[in-house]
């Protein structure tokens, strides 16, 4: 079989990263595609060796790459055990790191342009290869030692590309420069490196937060206002950007933080305050007698609270919103037919904001706590 590159035809765009291509623009086609490179971090004792994940995303399918990598003095990237990604459909994996390169390494794999099914898919991040980074054994404890993404390497000079597919036949391709999200580093010591918190925002009753996964954990941990609020078991790769989504959270400023658990051991947190500046309840509509589920017992539990004795069952309701079935603020008789026609005729309920609620949104609602007028002393879970 031909070898790697030579069979793929390849244009190098204006986005390549030498100066002597800058000159070219006006000439060269622009690249049609944003591209990105990312390799993740690690912990490792000295004289450990661990895997850092390159990984790659582009608006284009990938079908090759060339990176140059600079390692701190201590690492060494093993030459000899790059692991290309995924195993079957890299048709050549070259690596370039003689000494006139001066310590630099240069690395790339061409996947076939045809099956389609062996480029890496446009828009999402993939793992292209799996890089061992040895700690040197003087390493001290404590030390980040740092992989970069350089610009050049060798001669003649090998460059940071990502090689795209283009989208209309015959399967052409072209080289762009891909902008480093982040370059790899290990931190030298027995406990992971923490993941790094993206964002904490608050969205009306919820708290939306997103971090990064800096290295492999088997479990992450999130902490509000220092009690453990959820341990969410892995595995959780290496990787972009992960969220989770906290709801019913009560108002003020909260602190969360995030850390991550690795071979038992847990990091050090990650931590942003976010403030919830609305109060929310949480209201089942239609649900009179609080039992979780709307049925001909609540409808039944209604009217006994407006007519029964006072020793009927649901004279003093759990939650007299949740009786408010059509959403007028009150609790009548019109409330009891309005549950008998969500259950037998397919009507909706009306919650506290005027909404609608057909039978599929059927359940425990938040409600900003100033549209919720009646009372409610057991909100819904
Ligand atoms: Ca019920
Ligand atoms: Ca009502």
């Amino acid at each position: 079989m031909e070898s790697g590159p030579k069979q793929y035809r390849v244009k190098r765009g204006a986005c390549a990263c030498s100066a002597l291509l800058v000159a070219m623009l006006a000439t060269s086609p622009a690249c049609p595609a944003d591209c990105e490179i990312w390799m993740s971090s690690a912990h490792a004792s000295p004289g450990e060796t661990v895997l850092l994940r390159l990984q790659m995303r582009s608006d284009l399918p990938i079908v090759g790459f060339t990176v140059v990598l600079e390692a701190d003095v201590e690492l060494k990237i093993d030459a000899d055990a790059i692991e290309a990604q995924p195993p079957g459909c890299v048709e050549s994996f070259a690596l370039w790191d003689t000494p006139e390169n001066n310590g630099c390494v240069a690395m790339g794999a061409i996947v076939d342009l045809s099956p389609a099914d062996c480029s890496y898919e446009a828009g999402i991040w993939h793992t292209v290869a799996l890089l061992p980074v040895a700690v040197d054994t003087a390493a001290v404890v404590g030390d980040t030692l740092c992989v970069h993404f350089a610009d050049t390497c060798g001669t003649p000079p090998k460059v940071n590309e990502i090689v795209l597919r283009m989208p209309t036949p015959p399967a052409t391709a072209i080289a762009c420069e891909p902008k480093v999200v982040q370059e790899g580093c290990v931190l030298v010591g027995d406990t992971p490196l923490p993941p790094r918190i993206v964002s904490g925002i608050a969205e009306s009753c919820n708290v939306s937060l997103s971090w990064e996964n800096r290295e492999d954990y088997d479990e992450v941990v999130i902490y509000r206002n220092g009690e453990q609020a959820i341990r969410l078991p892995g595995p959780h790769n290496a990787g972009i950007e992960v969220k989770y989504e906290e709801p019913n959270v009560p108002s003020g400023v909260h602190t969360y933080c995030v850390s991550g658990i690795a071979g038992g051991a847990e990091s050090t947190v990650s931590c942003i305050d976010v403030q919830i500046e609305v109060s929310c309840t949480a209201v089942h509509i239609g649900d009179a007698n609080c039992d979780g589920a709307v049925n001909i017992a609540d409808a039944i539990c209604l009217l006994a609270y407006l007519f029964g004795l006072p020793s009927a069952p649901c004279k003093n309701p759990c939650c007299l919103a949740a009786m408010d079935a059509n959403g007028d603020r009150r609790t009548d008789v019109a409330d009891a037919i309005k549950i008998l026609s969500f259950l037998f005729a397919q009507e909706t309920m009306v919650g506290p904001d005027g909404s609608g609620i057909a039978a599929q949104k059927d359940g425990c609602i938040l409600y900003l706590g100033e549209l919720v007028t009646l009372p409610c002393a057991t909100p819904c879970p």
